[in-house]
């Protein structure tokens, strides 16, 4: 099974490489009037960053078509696909695409798309599950079940302190989004059930928006497993947070990382995304 493996995610996973793993990723697009980010390892995060901040027209995202995803099953017999939640994205729908014509293309060969109905941090776990998995000898679809057991025990939460290109892109009512830019609010959310994005908290310091972010994880039933922990440009913050979550969790096991790309263009400067076991 193992050798015969790959995972493919799109870069909303934020995920670079995964130990054990052949992974690749499917990279989504950021899309100016001048120019176009595609989010791969050669994007600089960084200068896409500093261009955006002195742009002020149009800017949009796009999904992977199923030709994207295709070209990184790398003639693989067993594929999962991880996918930003098809709440808010065309991903999903590409990927499943791309499953029933590689299928039908080479008969033989099996393709499962995972709908994580998160983005982030949350898709990593779900990659390093079915690594786990894979690893223990278990079969494709066993494998593929498993994953969907292991989403409800998963959960994804976020820190915003502007919701502006969430709002220009329709991904989020503008009325809330407007109450964060004006009135300089940092909103806590989470995935919904139904992966689209749900505002829980509006709060104005940082120290204590974080310490209202390690209560809703616990709410959310953390109780010490893994948390993959992303952010735009906002170290210090990620490293308070995981330090409050290893004070009441000492053996956590937590990992915090840079978003890439797509995650940089939403979450926006400061802004944070976490997902977790629960
Ligand atoms: O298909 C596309 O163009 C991609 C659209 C993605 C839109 C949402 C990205 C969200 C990134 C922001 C906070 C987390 C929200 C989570 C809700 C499930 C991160």
């Amino acid at each position: 099974m193992l050798n015969d493996l790959k995972i493919v995610l799109d870069s909303s996973a934020d995920l670079k490489a995964l130990d054990g793993a052949d992974i690749s990723v499917a990279p989504l697009k950021i899309i100016t009037a001048n120019r176009e980010f595609i989010d791969n390892d050669e994007l600089d995060v960084g200068e896409m960053s500093d261009f955006l901040k002195g742009y002020s027209g149009k800017s949009s995202t796009a999904c992977p078509s199923p030709g994207d995803w295709i070209s990184n099953f790398d003639d693989k017999k067993f594929v999962f696909c991880i996918t930003i939640t098809s709440g808010l994205s065309g991903s999903y729908n590409s990927a499943c695409i791309a499953k029933s014509d590689y299928e039908q293309l080479y008969p033989g060969r099996r393709v499962y798309v995972v709908d994580t109905l998160s983005v982030g941090g949350e898709m990593q776990l779900m990659a390093e599950k079915i690594l786990e998995l894979a690893k223990e000898g278990m079969e494709f679809d066993d494998i593929a079940t498993a994953i969907e057991e292991y989403k409800k025990h998963t959960g994804l939460l976020f820190m915003l302190e502007s919701m502006r290109n969430l709002a220009n892109n329709g991904r989020v009512n503008p009325i809330v989004a407007k109450a964060v830019g004006l009135l300089g609010i940092r909103i806590v959310g989470k995935a919904s059930d139904k992966g689209e994005l749900e505002v829980l908290e509006k709060c104005r310091g940082e120290k204590k928006t974080l310490s209202e972010i390690a209560s809703l994880m616990i709410k959310m039933g953390y109780s010490g497993g893994k948390v993959r922990l992303g952010h735009s440009d906002n170290d210090s913050a990620a490293a308070e947070l995981k330090k409050q979550i290893e004070s009441a969790f000492p053996k956590a096991d937590i990992k915090t990382y840079s978003c890439r790309g797509l995650c940089t263009f939403y979450a926006e400067k400061g802004g944070m995304i976490l997902g977790f076991e629960r």
